[in-house]
């Protein structure tokens, strides 16, 4: 028996059942209920992290199991450029023989496969698995690398682990001065404001760093409204003035750290003067800020703002040397944190389908890493690929050494840099498949589209922002046509000879395999199963199993208390520097372009645009740009305006606001095709994380002539 061959029914409900919201890695939990064909859907009070609360986008999300958008049937390319229907096993026998036949001549490394962090766990550890051991290609990534591989490389780098947030969300309402650096939370994880408001209720102090006034930042105490990129200059001018006002704390710097020498005479460079001038920033605001973070327990917390450019990981390590000089990282709601996006943007970094990782965080350059996977999945050490392309650089190679991409769970021709470019290189290939249940931007270049179970019909782990790992629960059958991941994978490994190690019981089975795999790891998952997740409203890891008669290990939420995770137990100081943006603005394009996220739209949009609640809330994108700048180019709120950067233009209808600079622009990118603002965004990565520069690009802005527009 097998997952492919049936999948494992537990008994359905007649009421509620608990489960998780789909989307963000808030991971709502919510109650869903099937009435007469539809999901009913509430907050789950008891969820402790939500505690009753949720946004629009998960109050709606049952109405994308009954979308009639949903893919039920698998998907060929016809020579007219259409889709033919095809049967499963049609579809996955021709799949597999273009593989094999590319890998033929090709070599393994020919086939990539790209992942995502929406995927649970028990399908991004056998994505990895399937990459490596089944098609045993080093190419493997996924649209991580656009979300958290910064703040991951920065905390790897500080603190020889990476965990998004250290502690639970509950601590914020604790601490007494929080720095929302580059996070729009009010809309992009609305339920977690609830914390922020007790923690203004305590009387801490709400600082929001971003060149736009968000409605976070309206809550804020202090708002800093630096130029787009001056992240790096800020955190190391506020160090200088830590050092200025004898801030620092040298006892627990002396005995929790080490480098601060390193660190603290590259800091005496950032002369409050300069770092005002430079970013914009009035030095008594910092002042303010430094002084507020020293006195009592204080937190920053990062999101993409700050990591989403090639500069994101070095300007996370500034961040955690300043709180590690505060001496704050592991005191009570207290330290550094990253503000994880996608529902499982934890748990996908962990379980190996990241280029440079094997399941619990063990990382396939380190030798003793190696061998224990290899042992683990029965292959000779050899055998097992080694690092392979990022993100960008794997999409780069498209039609050259990369003939064939398998993708699970993105929709990177509208999610990535540079999109008409990324277009391009998928239109190349010789084979595109993507697994997914709906016809995204992605899904309509491919050869074949394979439908996919969604939430509410399967069963799952999902780790969320806390490190927290949950419960995603079956609560209705599973739609007929459409197929789990895990089955596809299962289905497609025995046509390629390894069905063997692909053959499981139930997602549960699956999950029991990934928790050993992790034993020993950072990321140690062996302590967990299902039963103790259902038992616990989830565990959060490192969480170990038992040995020798030895108690249950209850899990950690909070890390960092005693020790780091580097060899000696100490958080390294790393001197960074600033450095400017890959491309900033000019005399041809003298305008900031910068990116992010409307409350209504998740990611590429392919999910929410079928929504018919949130189309009707935000029908299309709208470029914010400032009134002084409104009048310069003559126009109004509601014209079109031309936007170009080097990369292509896209013709927004103008947001003539106040909220943001006058020398930047805005725009979401959860739109595709002609209304897609990735098709400005530069590909320029973090040589570190290679995170794509999505905040960062210059750009040229121009008014439509009328009969333009109307063609548009
Ligand atoms: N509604 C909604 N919620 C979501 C998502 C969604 O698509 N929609 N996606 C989920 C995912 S995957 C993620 S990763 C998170 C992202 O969550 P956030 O990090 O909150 O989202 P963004 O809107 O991308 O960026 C945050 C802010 O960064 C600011 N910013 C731009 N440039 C800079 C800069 O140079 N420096 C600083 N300091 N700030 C800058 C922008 O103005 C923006 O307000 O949201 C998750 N939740
Ligand atoms: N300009 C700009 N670009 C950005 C960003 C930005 O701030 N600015 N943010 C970046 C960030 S943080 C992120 S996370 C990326 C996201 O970028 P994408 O990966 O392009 O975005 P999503 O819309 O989340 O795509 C998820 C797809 O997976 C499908 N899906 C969901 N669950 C499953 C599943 O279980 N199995 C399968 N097979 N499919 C599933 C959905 O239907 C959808 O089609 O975008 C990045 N791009
Ligand atoms: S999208 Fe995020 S914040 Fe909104 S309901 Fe879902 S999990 Fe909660
Ligand atoms: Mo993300």
């Amino acid at each position: 028996m097998s997952i492919a061959a049936t999948i494992p029914l537990p008994t359905l409900p007649r009421t509620a059942v608990r489960t998780h919201c789909p989307y963000c890695a808030f991971q709502c939990g919510m109650l869903v209920t099937p009435v007469d064909g539809k999901l009913q859907i509430a907050a789950d009070p008891d969820f402790p992290v939500n505690r009753g609360q949720m946004c629009i986008k998960g109050f709606n999300s049952g109405d994308l199991l009954t979308s009639p958008d949903r893919l039920l049937q698998p998907l060929k390319k016809n020579d007219r450029g259409g889709f033919d229907d095809v049967t499963w096993d049609a579809a996955l026998d021709e799949i597999a023989e273009r593989i094999e036949f590319i890998q033929r001549h090709n070599g393994r490394d020919a086939i990539g496969v790209f992942g995502s962090g929406a995927l649970t766990n028990e399908k991004a550890y056998t994505l990895g698995k399937f990459a490596r051991v089944a098609l045993r290609t080093a190419n493997i990534d996924y649209n991580g690398r656009y979300c958290m591989a910064s703040a991951a490389a920065g905390q790897n780098a500080s603190f020889g682990l990476d965990r998004g947030m250290p502690f639970p969300v509950a601590d914020i309402a604790e601490t007494k001065c929080c720095v929302l650096w580059g996070s729009n939370l009010a809309d992009t994880l609305p339920p977690i404001m609830q914390y922020f408001h007790e923690l203004k209720a305590n009387g801490g102090l709400l600082v929001v760093i971003d060149p736009r006034l968000t409605e976070t930042a309206r809550l804020a105490d202090v708002h800093i409204q630096p130029v787009p990129g001056a992240d790096l200059l800020l955190a190391n001018g506020l160090l200088h003035l830590a050092i200025e006002e004898d801030l620092i704390d040298l006892q627990y710097i002396a005995e929790r750290t080490s480098g601060w020498d390193a660190v603290r005479s590259v800091t005496l460079r950032y002369h409050p003067a300069y770092v005002e001038r430079a970013t914009g920033v009035p030095v008594e605001q910092l002042r303010r800020v430094v002084r507020a973070l020293a006195s009592g327990p204080s937190m920053i917390l990062s999101g993409r703002g700050p990591e989403q450019q090639s500069k994101g990981s070095d300007s996370i390590c500034a961040m955690i040397n300043l709180m590690l000089a505060l001496g704050k990282v592991g005191q009570p709601a207290s330290g550094y944190g990253t503000l994880t996006g996608q529902g499982n943007g934890q748990g996908g970094r962990e379980h190996g389908q990241k280029a440079d990782q094997l399941p619990g965080y063990r990382l396939i350059e380190n030798e003793a890493d190696r061998k224990h996977m290899a042992a683990f999945w029965g292959m000779a050490e050899k055998d097992l690929p080694r690092k392979g392309k990022s993100a960008v650089e794997l999409l780069n190679a498209c039609g050259d050494n990369v003939k064939a991409m398998l993708v699970f769970g993105s929709n990177l021709a509208v999610g990535s840099p540079n999109s008409g470019g990324a277009t391009e290189k998928l239109k190349s290939l010789d084979l595109l498949v993507v697994a997914d249940a709906f016809m995204n931007e992605t899904a309509a270049l491919a050869d074949f589209v394979l439908p996919t179970l969604q939430f509410a019909e399967e069963e799952g782990t999902m780790t969320n922002l806390e490190g927290r790992v949950i419960r995603r629960r079956r609560v209705i059958d599973a739609s007929a046509g459409p197929k789990s991941d895990l089955a596809v994978l299962e289905e497609l490994a025995s046509r390629l000879g390894e069905g063997d190690r692909f053959t499981f019981a139930s997602t549960e089975a699956v999950f029991d395999e990934l928790a050993r795999a992790t034993a020993g790891g950072r990321a140690d998952y062996s302590g967990l199963t299902y039963a103790k997740l259902d038992a616990n409203d989830g565990v959060c890891w490192p969480c170990p199993k038992a040995v020798d008669g030895a108690a249950d290990h209850p899990g950690t939420p909070r890390l960092f208390a005693d020790r780091f995770a580097h060899a000696d137990g100490r958080a390294k100081f790393i001197p960074v520097e600033h450095r400017t943006a890959g491309e900033e603005p000019d005399a041809d394009y003298p305008l900031y372009f910068t990116t992010g996220r409307y409350k209504e739209h998740y990611n590429s949009g392919a999910q929410t645009r079928r929504v018919a609640a949130l189309t009707a809330a935000k029908p299309r994108p709208r470029v914010q740009l400032h009134p002084r700048l409104a009048s310069r180019l003559g126009v109004g709120d509601g014209d079109p305006l031309r936007v170009e950067s080097r990369r292509g233009e896209v013709i927004f209808e103008a947001n003539v606001t106040s909220e943001i600079r006058a020398d930047t622009l805005f725009a979401p990118f959860h739109w595709g095709g002609k209304q897609a603002a990735n098709v400005l965004t530069n590909p320029a990565l973090d040589p570190k994380s290679k995170m794509p520069e999505f905040k960062v690009c210059a750009v040229r802005a121009s008014i439509v002539a009328l009969e333009e527009s109307e063609g548009t």
